[in-house]
């Protein structure tokens, strides 16, 4: 079975330069590295006011670039299938723009909405990009992306990447997926690729009044406790999703207007129980019981209660499953086969309908849930899955 390896940061950077140069015939200026991520636990909640509690992982986007002085925005990726793109920045706005460039050049039209670096914004730019991070995986390759491109249009100006210009690039991103490809995220995906911290989980409240308070770094202990966070990219993308996440969206917004709440994640169980629909109260019993699942992860990983962990995630599948639906019959079986062999417990990660589950497995237990999914991958005629091995990562830098 393939592990997905991040490859070197130093040779993927360097690589991305050379693209660079070989498509411009020019050195780029600046090179950033911004990571995908994996979410522990705190699922479909960011968008209701909740805590999440994600990590970047070492899989990351590289960018390299250039300022220009015509007022093009010039764009190229690595991946395949990628068309380049161009255009002038000034032109830039939603629905101008198609494909996998649409969060590329989208970043760069909300930073520039928002006034930042605005004399590089309007000389125009060359991007060029490539990554590590598995597409179609649930793993934030787009997060990664945007921040990736934002973080080269503070670079390029100069800018030092304090905590307010983060948070700046934080928005442009979340605004950029939501008006530029149409993808209304809650914002865990961004805020950990540019806030991470090596060796640590980042627990993000959203629904803190203050977001620089509501964010706490929390080491992560896993390896030092002899486990590891298995990810299992299941291959699958289940075309509904990206309708399915707005509906989930929705209903969260109409049960916390029904309970009069700013915050969804702020009800208590039994004023949810109070909700007239059957779906909307199950949405919201998912919201309000996961927000609790997250602070008892958040108590056990500094008590070191690795079993308690385990049993959080457990629960966490099964509200995911039953109140929220957005696994699928691929997650499910991940996640029961990742125990059967030996994980402490386990739960799909980040959107649904698909992409990847998240196991804690002891580290000697490691090639048995390995051979256990291939087999029961393999008995249902499915493609083989993807591993890959979850340690935290540092947010976006340049390189
Ligand atoms: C996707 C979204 F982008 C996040 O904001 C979050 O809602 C997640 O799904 C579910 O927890 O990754």
């Amino acid at each position: 079975m393939e592990i997905l390896d991040p490859g070197s940061p130093m040779a993927l950077a360097e690589s991305t330069r050379t693209a660079f140069t070989d498509w411009t015939g020019r050195r780029p200026e600046v090179v950033v590295r911004a990571p995908g991520r994996v979410n522990l636990i705190g699922e479909h909640v960011d968008y209701a006011g909740g805590p999440v509690l994600p990590m970047a992982l070492p899989h990351a986007t590289y960018a390299a670039a250039a300022r220009r002085e015509d007022g093009l925005l010039r764009l190229r990726s690595a991946a395949d299938g990628a068309d380049d793109w161009e255009g002038p920045v000034s032109g830039l706005g939603p629905g101008s723009v198609p494909g996998w460039a649409a969060y590329a050049a989208g970043v760069v039209w909300a930073l520039r909405e928002d006034g930042v670096a605005p004399d590089v914004l309007r000389g125009g730019l060359d991007v060029a990009v490539g990554s590590t991070v598995p597409r179609g995986a649930g793993l934030s390759s787009s997060a990664a992306l945007l921040c990736a491109v934002g973080v080269t249009v503070t670079e390029a100006a100069g800018l030092g990447l304090d905590d307010a210009l983060r948070a700046r690039v934080v928005a442009a991103g979340i605004r950029a997926e939501a008006e530029m490809a149409g993808a209304p995220t809650g914002g865990m995906d961004q805020t950990v690729s540019v806030y991470a911290r090596r060796g640590h989980l980042l627990l993000v409240d959203f629904g803190a009044p203050d977001p620089v308070a509501g964010r706490r770094h929390v080491a992560s202990g896993v390896e030092q406790a002899g486990l590891a966070l298995l990810v299992v990219d299941t291959r699958v993308s289940h075309a509904l999703g990206d309708g399915a996440y707005a509906e989930r969206r929705a209903d969260c917004d109409r049960a916390a207007r029904l309970l009069g709440r700013a915050h969804l994640a702020h009800a208590g169980l039994d004023e949810v129980a109070g909700l007239p629909d059957d779906r909307v109260r199950r949405r919201a019993r998912h919201v309000v019981s996961e927000t609790a699942r997250v602070h008892e992860v958040v108590a056990a990983l500094e008590a070191e209660d690795w079993a308690g962990v385990g049993r959080a995630m457990d629960a966490s599948h099964a509200s995911l499953r039953d109140d929220h639906e957005v696994s699928a019959p691929e997650l499910d079986v991940t996640v029961e086969v990742a125990r059967e062999a030996g994980a402490l417990g386990a739960r799909m990660t980040g959107g649904g309908f698909g992409g990847s589950a998240i196991a804690l497995v002891p580290r000697e237990h490691l090639p048995g849930v390995a051979a256990a999914l291939a087999a029961a991958y393999e008995g249902r005629g499915w493609r083989a899955p993807h591993l890959l091995l979850a340690e935290p990562a540092a947010g976006a830098a340049h390189c």
